[in-house]
């Protein structure tokens, strides 16, 4: 899987229409807060210009992308860290992705109610990031209470609870986890599953007419992303959820006159991937399979290898590696081993984005 992404933000940000837009699927979507009770989950596959290039250069008998999650939960309310509304209780469901999309209304629309009166995305953004530093902040306390219990009995945890007053402080100020702890503590801030821990990005929901030209209310988000330091996508997600049943082609043209170049799952999964620090590789089965993987950057051949089969890591001998444009150049994976274009690499090999990889290996 390439990642799973969880959504947060206030009820009636368009959550469940963003879901929607993403997976084309059918999260129930109403105006009034609190239409999504249950998580929904949905599973999609992650677009890549270049896996269809290599497919139509190939023509397989099957085409299988790499696949995103997306976790969409119910609205996040001021107070949902003491229990207020009914976020709080599904913050669980989403302790465990790899991104964080917060998702921030900046559309205009009387007949959707606004749990603040009216929207003010500056001030929306900091209510839900403070409500998910104060769920952090619940998570620190019980494991400081567990750590201090271990330590009195002589158990290991010292390290563990240092850790975590430098946590608590931090989020009784509002500030995210991701921001108190450097590249050491790491894997340290993996294990208490923090929600303010995960890398995240910001989704500006948008009105239509944003989209040729940022209105207040986004350019509002912009400059608070900006300050913040988070990366923030604008996907105007009534929109596309709306064109997400049509086929590809007629969808790709409504956005094109939309004044859009790439739908929003594209956009999202780029900036997730660079964030996530993330890479595609593409094998071939002959005339099988054209096939797309994601690993995290830095990954070795060896390690790559193990992804698509355990006997490719076990009895790993070479991979014969290929950037995939220069194979499309070359038109197959015998003309390019041919004209030399395939190179030998060794199991210490760092996979590069693009790779076409073929795994060499004794069974
Ligand atoms: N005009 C307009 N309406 C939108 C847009 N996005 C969502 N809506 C409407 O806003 C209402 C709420 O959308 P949902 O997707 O259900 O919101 P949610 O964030 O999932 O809400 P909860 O599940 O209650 O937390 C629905 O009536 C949507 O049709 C938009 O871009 N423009
Ligand atoms: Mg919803």
């Amino acid at each position: 899987m390439g990642f799973s992404c969880g959504l947060v933000g206030l009820p009636n940000a368009g959550k469940s229409t963003l879901f929607n837009a993403l997976t084309a699927g059918h999260a129930e979507v109403a105006g009034y807060p609190f239409t999504t009770i249950a998580p929904h989950v949905g599973v999609v596959p992650v677009p890549d210009p270049r896996l269809d290039a290599l497919a139509r250069g190939v023509g397989p008998e099957r085409v299988t992308p790499t696949t995103l999650e997306f976790v969409d939960i119910a609205g996040l309310v001021k107070g949902a860290s003491q229990g207020a509304g009914l976020g709080n209780q599904f913050l669980g469901h989403i302790r465990e992705v790899d991104l964080i999309a917060h998702v921030v209304r900046c559309f205009q629309d009387g007949e959707v109610a606004h749990v603040e009166g009216e929207p003010a995305p500056a001030r929306d953004m900091t209510l839900v990031n403070v409500e998910l530093a104060l769920a952090d902040l619940e998570t620190v306390r019980r494991s400081v209470a567990r750590l201090e219990k271990a330590v009195r009995a002589g158990e290991p945890g010292r390290e563990g609870l240092a850790l975590c007053h430098r946590l608590a402080e931090g989020l009784e100020r509002g500030v995210p986890a991701r921001a108190l702890v450097g590249p050491e503590a790491q894997a340290g801030l993996r294990e208490l599953h923090l929600l303010t821990g995960r890398p995240m990005l910001y989704v500006a929901n948008v009105g239509e007419a944003d989209l040729t030209g940022p209105g207040p209310l986004l350019q509002e988000a912009q400059a608070q992303a900006r300050d913040e330091g988070t990366s923030l996508v604008a996907i105007a997600a009534k929109l596309e959820a709306e064109l997400a049943t049509l086929p590809a082609p007629e969808r790709q043209e409504y956005l094109e006159v939309a004044g859009l170049k790439e739908s929003g799952l594209h956009q999202l999964v780029r900036l997730g991937y660079d964030l996530l620090g993330l890479v595609t590789f593409f094998t071939l089965t002959g005339k099988k399979e054209v096939r797309a993987w994601t690993v995290p950057r830095g990954t070795r051949a060896a390690q790559a290898g193990g992804r698509v089969h355990s006997d490719f890591e076990r009895g790993f001998i070479k991979a014969e590696v290929i950037a995939w444009e220069a194979f499309l150049r070359a038109g197959s994976e015998h003309a390019a081993r041919e004209e030399g274009a395939m190179r030998l690499e060794g199991r210490e090999y760092e996979v590069h984005d693009g790779d076409v990889i073929h795994f060499r290996f004794h069974a």
